[in-house]
């Protein structure tokens, strides 16, 4: 693998990552504003600092860190120039607490507050975004990470956030505006120009053998991000901060928009003499950050499995009620025709209205939900995905669990990547009661259609 130290995705703006982190300590108000950021690094010329819409003004927003048991309680403000909400990605919350706006509460006007306060019942790394206008909210850097510390957590030398994220930027450097554009939402989404990851913490070196805890989010609005991580030798811990029952042997990784994943690695020396984050792009691999090697300490133990979440898992699937998922829509492989806002309209009359994606042949949100549940139910949704892109799946409320083709169920998930084509089946057990969104996390296929909910009663 080629392996370069910069990437050039486009002729216009370099791909870097800004050379000191905005990571902001907790603070109980989160004040949804404008602000303006030094995005690309110096050495890729002389860009002007990026206007963003952050919390508290900064990309990713201030870094909220609890320990498991701890209620968490933050007052949004908005200081926008247009309502929003916050969802609290991957968190089991009662629904009230969910962040979506027209479902589980009003959008918060300009000036307004919100006050969002759960218990934090399972360990993990989580985030939160906008849900209101999210394909322009997030583009604009509306999101930050939740880290929940599990009540004995593992010995670690650094436990470094590492927030991947993929901007497109006009020349000089501001986000363009182009939210809606109808080539984006019936392909891959709005993919930008400028990949980057910031690191909560950067250490000037570490020693060999040192051990770090890497929590890697992809708060991409549409792009899929593949990493690995170079210079050590490790196992992945957690997926959407969900432990693993047994650590598994670490390859390139593969995050979809939303997806979470925490490694353990202890750091080798190699040629580079540095930990490596490297960015894989077809054949070549670009540098997106790295940590030098100086020194060395004893060796450490062997990784354990983190210790498990109260977040209970399928044992078997008897009794489940079945609600199968067809998902269509999108360039090559249109939809004929879908039910948007209660009409029955052919392909011509759903572009004109942005919608260009369904689930069950219906486009965007319908009145009544895609099954209703008892809580406690268990749920399986075989999905097919009939088109010709990716999906990252998002069921909001509860993980799910992947019921795999020899009847075993894979790790707890929220967001699932689905490759064009596929069929996957999930399963999980009703949660919370309440209205809770299922949608593609690529959020211009969210905006364009890709959106469902299920009741819990
Ligand atoms: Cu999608």
């Amino acid at each position: 693998m080629p392996l370069t130290r910069r990437q050039f995705l486009a002729s216009t703006a370099a791909l870097a990552l800004s050379p000191k982190t905005s990571f902001a300590a907790t603070s109980p108000v989160i004040e949804a504003t404008t602000g303006h950021v030094q995005l690309i690094d110096a050495e890729f010329g002389d860009y002007p600092q990026t206007e963003i819409w952050g919390y508290n003004g900064s990309v990713p927003g201030p870094l909220l860190r609890f320990k498991q048991g701890d209620t968490l309680k933050q007052e949004l403000l908005n200081s926008l120039p247009s309502p929003t909400a916050i969802h609290w990605h991957g968190i089991r919350l009662p629904n009230a607490m969910d962040g979506v706006p027209g479902m589980t509460q009003n959008a918060v006007p300009t000036g307004a507050r919100f006050h969002y306060e759960f218990p934090l019942k399972d360990a993990g790394t989580y985030w939160y975004h906008s849900h209101n206008q999210s394909t322009e909210q997030v583009a604009r850097g509306l999101y930050g990470v939740v880290v929940v510390d599990e009540n004995n957590a593992p010995d670690v030398d650094h436990d470094i956030v590492v927030v991947l994220d993929d901007w497109r930027l006009s020349d000089d450097a501001q986000v363009t505006d182009d939210f809606g554009a109808m080539h984006d939402w019936t392909h891959a989404g709005r993919l930008g120009n400028y990949i980057h990851a910031q690191l909560s913490e950067q250490p000037d070196s570490v020693p060999e053998n040192a051990r770090l805890r890497l929590r890697f989010v992809n708060v991409a609005t549409d792009r899929v991000i593949t990493v690995s991580v170079q210079g050590g030798d490790g196992k992945l811990i957690a997926r959407d901060g969900m432990p693993l029952e047994t650590p598994e042997p670490i390859d390139a990784m593969s995050f979809g928009p939303a997806e979470r994943a925490d490694i353990l690695i202890d750091t080798k020396a190699n040629e580079a003499n540095a930990v490596q984050i490297v960015l894989h792009e077809g054949d070549t691999g670009y540098l997106l950050k790295e940590i030098p090697i100086a020194g060395s300490q004893p060796a450490r133990e062997a990784i354990r499995p983190l210790p498990a979440n109260p977040m209970p898992r399928l044992t078997d699937l008897t009794d489940a009620l079945t609600v199968p998922l067809h998902m269509e829509g999108g360039a090559m492989g249109g939809l004929r025709e879908a039910t948007y806002e209660g009409e029955t309209l052919d392909m011509r009359s759903l572009v004109d209205k942005g919608q260009v994606w369904a689930f069950n042949g219906q486009a965007g949100l319908s009145e009544t939900p895609l099954v209703e549940v008892p809580q406690g139910q268990i749920v399986r949704i075989p999905m097919q995905n009939d088109t010709s892109f990716p999906h990252a799946m998002h069921l909001h409320g509860t993980h799910f669990q992947e019921v795999l083709p020899d009847g075993s169920f894979g790790p707890l998930k929220d967001t699932l990547l689905m490759l064009p084509r596929e069929s996957r089946e999930i399963a999980f057990i009703a949660g919370a009661p309440g209205k809770w969104l299922m949608h593609c996390h690529m959020l211009s296929h969210a905006a364009a259609g890709m959106r469902t909910w299920i009741k819990v009663v």
